[in-house]
Parts: structure tokens; sequence; C-alpha cells
């Protein structure tokens, strides 16, 4: 067989094997536990992370914690811990939060120097009464934790801030500019449900804000009796609508995940019917039963998912427009 006809035989067994798992995962959308999910495709190098632990029968919460420590240690991915983008003073400010099965959660927000804001987090959930810190206070929490200060700001991000510097046009579009937050829910083996999220916001924000990703009910909710959701895209629009609570809440009331994050949607659609043309929010949603929805204003919205049917795949998101 010449090479040429070989490679061509082995791609397009790949890609029908490709397809059939997507054919047979978009017709089901329904998956056993353990599961876990994320939001983009950076999503895969985190889900792989936290398989680790579901695989071996591991609790939901070490799961998602350990899996989105992946990108925010990763200096290459612009949008969320180590080398994410700054603020318009070139700061680069984090978001993050987390909640397990007995409705715990912990957040931190708007906090400069420490690479895993998720594990900051995690430790404000299990160390003190309360549930979000920010800015100074939530650093020199970390610092008492053990947390090593560092730079944040690499050399790429910087020179992306200077550039933007230039005309310094104050005009956030998630997605489209890329920055994309990880979001991530999972289901563990004794049925439990967790969820983490984390980022650097929106690229040159005005410094001090804040959005979505580290507030509990709007970037991310878990429910135990019911599922999770979390959420990407402009913070401020899933802020309005407290989007991950609203998509929780929708399943308590019988929808499906999907019909749920598509009601969510549909939500801003009519709040907000001319900005919600020109922004980005998505949403990624589990039950119980291990049902998976996502859903986005926009088209481009692609999440990753590990199970024992689906061996840590993308799929894009249905959306509105
Ligand atoms: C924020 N939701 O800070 C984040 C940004 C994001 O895709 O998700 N971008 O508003």
């Amino acid at each position: 067989m010449k090479t040429s006809r070989r490679k061509f035989i082995q791609a397009s067994a790949t890609i029908a094997s490709l397809a059939s798992a997507q054919k047979l995962f978009s017709q089901s959308q329904k998956v056993t536990k353990p599961i876990v999910v994320s939001t983009w495709n950076f999503g895969v190098g985190a889900n792989a992370e936290a398989w680790k632990i579901l695989s071996k029968n591991g609790r939901a919460l070490d799961a998602v914690e350990a899996g989105v420590q992946v990108p925010e240690g990763d200096p290459k991915e612009t949008s969320v811990g180590l080398g994410g983008l700054p603020d318009r003073d070139g700061r680069v400010t984090l978001d993050a939060c987390i909640m397990d099965e007995n409705a715990n959660c912990g957040a931190v927000a708007c906090l400069e120097h420490i690479i895993h804001p998720i594990s900051v987090a995690r430790k404000v959930m299990e160390k003190t009464p309360h549930v979000l810190l920010v800015g100074d206070g939530a650093l020199q929490f970390a610092l008492a934790n053990g947390f090593k200060k560092e730079n944040l700001l690499t050399e790429e991000s910087e020179k992306a801030w200077k550039e933007w510097l230039k005309k310094a046009q104050y005009k956030p579009i998630a997605n489209i500019e890329n920055h994309d937050t990880i979001g991530m829910i999972a289901l563990d083996s004794s049925q439990n449900v967790s969820g983490a999220c984390t980022t650097s916001g929106m690229a040159y924000k005005i410094h001090g804000r804040v959005g979505d990703s580290p507030i509990i009910g709007a970037g991310l909710f878990v429910d135990n009796e019911i599922g999770a959701a979390t959420s990407t895209g402009v913070g401020e629009e899933v802020i309005r609508i407290c989007g991950s609570h609203l998509v929780v809440e929708l399943m308590r009331q019988g929808n499906s995940p999907q019909e749920a994050c598509e009601l969510a949607v549909k939500r801003i659609v009519k709040n907000q019917p001319e900005k919600s043309k020109e922004i980005q929010v998505g949403f990624l949603a589990i039950n119980k039963n291990g049902e998976l929805g996502a859903y986005a204003l926009q088209k481009g919205f692609t999440y990753a998912v590990y199970s024992n049917d689906v061996p840590n795949k993308i799929f894009d998101a249905k959306s509105f427009y």
C-alpha cells in the first residue's frame, strides 16, 4: 500500500471514529459517572488531570481543583493564572471559586501574584468562616497559608498589553479577543458533584473589576441534589441573571441540562437584545444522572468531556445566534 493511501485510510478511520463518538454523544447527551466537563479547548488538559482522580474513585472536589490548576500554571494560556493578560494598568488580577457537594464554597477576587487562585479559594472555604476574600486581603491570606508570591506577567502578556496601550480602546469582547475562563464541573463515582472556576478576567479591564467567575451563583453553582453549572464569557451579563444558579434552578424545575442552559442564554437575550448580539456568554451544566448541556450566545463555544463513554473530547456547543 502506498504511504499516501495508507495515510488517507488511517485519517479516514480516525475521522470516522471521532464522528461516531460525537454522533453517539450528541444523540444521548448522557454519560455514566464519573464524568468531568470543562469549558473551551484547554479543558482537555484539565480534564485529563481531573480524570486521574475521578477514575480512581476520588472526590469530585479534588478532581476539579487539580484539573483547573493545569491552565492556571500554563504561561501560554493568556486568560487564566500565570501568563494571564493584565488589567489596563498592567496588573494581572485573578478571580476563582470552588464549591463542593455540601454547599461549602470559597472564592478569591482581584488576587495578584499567586499562580493557583483556585487553591487559595479552597483554603478560604476550608479554613475560614467566609466565602470571598478580595485584593490585598486575599493576597495576605494566601501568603499566610504558605502560597508563594510570584510575578504572573509574562514577557508575551506584557508585550500584548503595551501593544494595547497604543490605542487603549476599552471594548471587552469575550471569546473573540481570545479571553477564556476555565469552568469545570464533575460528578464522581459516589455521585457527588463539585465545581471550580478560574480566570484572569477580561483583558485590560479597569483595575479592581471583578467578573462572574469568583461569584458563587454567577460563574459557578453546585447543588448536590440537582447538579452543577458554570459559565464563561462577559461576566457582567452572567452576574445580571445569576447565571449558574439560574441554570441549576431551571434543572430543579424539571428541565434537562441542555434546556436549562438554553433558557438562561435566552434570558440574557430577552434582557439585552441588542447587546447580546455582540458579546459571548456560554453555559455548561450536568445533572445527577450524568446528563450534560451546553449552550452559548454565539458560535465558537467549545467544551471538553471526559467519562468512561467519552474519552476526553472537544465538542461545539449549539448557540442562539
Ligand atoms: C469574566 N467570565 O471575567 C470571565 C471572562 C471569560 O471568556 O470567561 N471570558 O467576565
